[in-house]
């Protein structure tokens, strides 16, 4: 038996292999502001997250009025009776459920009004222990004026959070580390320094509380190894990750809706070591959001080896059956998030982008056009749209009729402009529906840079 071992040992060093070593906590935060999920969502999260080996749930839903605005109120009994169906399902699924409270808006610190309000925290928190929640969490984010300052003491902060740390251990043997999330989040923040704020936190706060990060800004273009090693430095621990995809709460169009695009691409570019604990901001459309969750639970399993691409592929297929070719070109559309302030996801639709460059450039220099490629795209574009606004499960097609609708709007306008460019003379239906697209965009955008981009390009060329 031992030799057994020795020479299987001895196997895996020579052949190089290693073990995946997943990141120890692992899963979802609902964070995002807008319509929370349902009571079944939730519930069915559950049961995705022991099948995908996710192991925590964070319950921060940014517009349940008792997790913000009114967090010295107790729960109704009816929402807490919810909540301990929760804690359960989440128990009998291996998920950690932990319970987040944002009291930062105007929670006192220090004086009388301190006492009272960390007697109120105590309290909110000892109904939900009550109900089973053993993990808690107490989030400082989104606390900036209107000139974009924050006016908080991070020794402060750091100073109740270890307060209330000691207390919940004194009442609770079996309650885990508190989690956080500081009023400066993101790198650009921390680094800019105006009172000190990072480093009082950090300096303060206990070592083992868990704090959670998100790049270099809310919504970025991923974390590298070495952007995240300078940032638990300036934290002096390792850090949790807070990442902001597939959230799309924020505008993605100017002056649009927010939610007008969906992120159904995989999550990508994140560290590969030293992650202490990550958790993925779905979008309010809990259904879509679960492409993206499980491409984000192969990487948490196995930071070091995954692959983004493969791991998206095997996400659509495992959802979505034999919709998922159709479901993947739409996908393929919809993947890349940005705006002023936020960037991240992969381009949408690559393939499609350089089959239209390709043309247009051959038209630029004259030659022939060379545009099989672009059609073929073009009609599996046109065919996906159709098939999946017929056979989508209608608690799928809910979450993304107006998106769906735009794809298929947006490839009649790309055959229209081919032809166009076929014929070098602009079809005059082609302005027409460009306008009607335009009309949607406030609430359906989709391959800005890509599909979008070529009507656009071929508007400009012929016009
Ligand atoms: F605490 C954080 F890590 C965080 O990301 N907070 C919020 C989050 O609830 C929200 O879902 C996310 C995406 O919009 O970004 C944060 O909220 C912001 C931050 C901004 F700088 C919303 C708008 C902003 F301009």
């Amino acid at each position: 038996m031992k030799k057994f071992l020795l020479t299987m040992l001895m196997a895996l060093l020579i052949s190089g292999t290693s073990f995946a070593s997943p990141i120890p906590m692992r899963g979802v935060i609902e964070g995002f502001y807008g319509t929370p999920w349902t009571f079944e969502n939730r519930l069915d999260l559950m049961k995705f997250c022991r099948l995908n080996n996710l192991n925590a749930y964070i319950y921060a839903p940014k517009d349940d009025p008792y997790h913000r605005e009114k967090w010295r109120i107790a729960y109704p009994r009816e929402k807490l009776a919810e909540i301990a169906k929760l804690v359960d399902a989440a128990n009998q699924n291996g998920v950690r459920f932990i319970f987040a409270i944002s009291p930062g808006q105007n929670l006192n610190y220090t004086g009388e009004k301190g006492d009272a309000d960390f007697k109120k925290i105590i309290k909110k928190l000892d109904a939900v222990y009550k109900i089973g929640v053993r993990n808690f969490a107490i989030f400082f984010d989104d606390l900036k004026d209107d000139n974009g300052v924050h006016h908080e003491d991070g020794k402060l902060q750091a100073e109740f959070l270890n307060k209330l740390q000691a207390a919940l251990r004194e009442k609770h043997y079996d309650i885990e580390p508190l989690i956080t999330v500081p009023t400066e989040y993101y790198r650009a923040d921390m680094i800019q320094n105006a009172n000190n704020y990072t480093a009082d936190f950090a300096g303060a706060l206990n070592k083992r509380i868990v704090v959670l990060y998100t790049g270099d800004g809310v919504v970025c273009d991923g974390i590298t190894d070495e952007g995240f090693q300078a940032a638990c430095k300036i934290y002096e621990r390792d850090l949790g990750i807070w990442w902001n995809y597939p959230v799309n709460d924020y505008a993605v169009t100017d002056g649009g809706n927010k939610n007008a695009k969906l992120a159904l691409g995989a999550i990508e570019k994140l560290p590969t070591k030293n992650v202490q604990a990550i958790f993925f901001n779905p979008m309010g459309q809990y259904e879509l959001s679960k492409i993206a969750l499980a491409t984000g639970a192969d990487y948490s399993n196995s930071p070091e080896t995954y692959d983004a691409e493969k791991s998206w592929d095997e996400a659509l297929t495992t959802q979505f059956g034999r919709l998922a070719p159709a479901m993947k070109i739409f996908a393929s559309h919809s993947r890349h998030m940005e705006n002023n302030w936020a960037k991240v996801g992969a381009a949408d639709a690559p393939e499609f982008k350089a089959a239209a460059d390709a043309v247009i450039q051959n038209f630029l220099e004259g030659y022939s056009l060379n545009s099989y490629q672009l059609s073929k795209l073009i009609t599996e574009m046109e065919k996906s749209a159709e098939t999946l606004l017929k056979k989508l499960p209608p608690e799928i097609l809910s979450e993304c009729q107006p998106q769906l609708e735009q794809f298929q709007r947006i490839a009649a306008a790309d055959r229209l402009a081919l032809h166009s460019l076929i014929n070098k003379a602009l079809d005059p239906q082609l302005k027409i529906l460009r306008e009607e697209i335009r009309q949607h965009e406030p609430n359906a955008a989709l391959s800005e840079r890509a599909a979008l981009k070529f009507i656009d390009d071929v508007i400009f060329l012929l016009n």
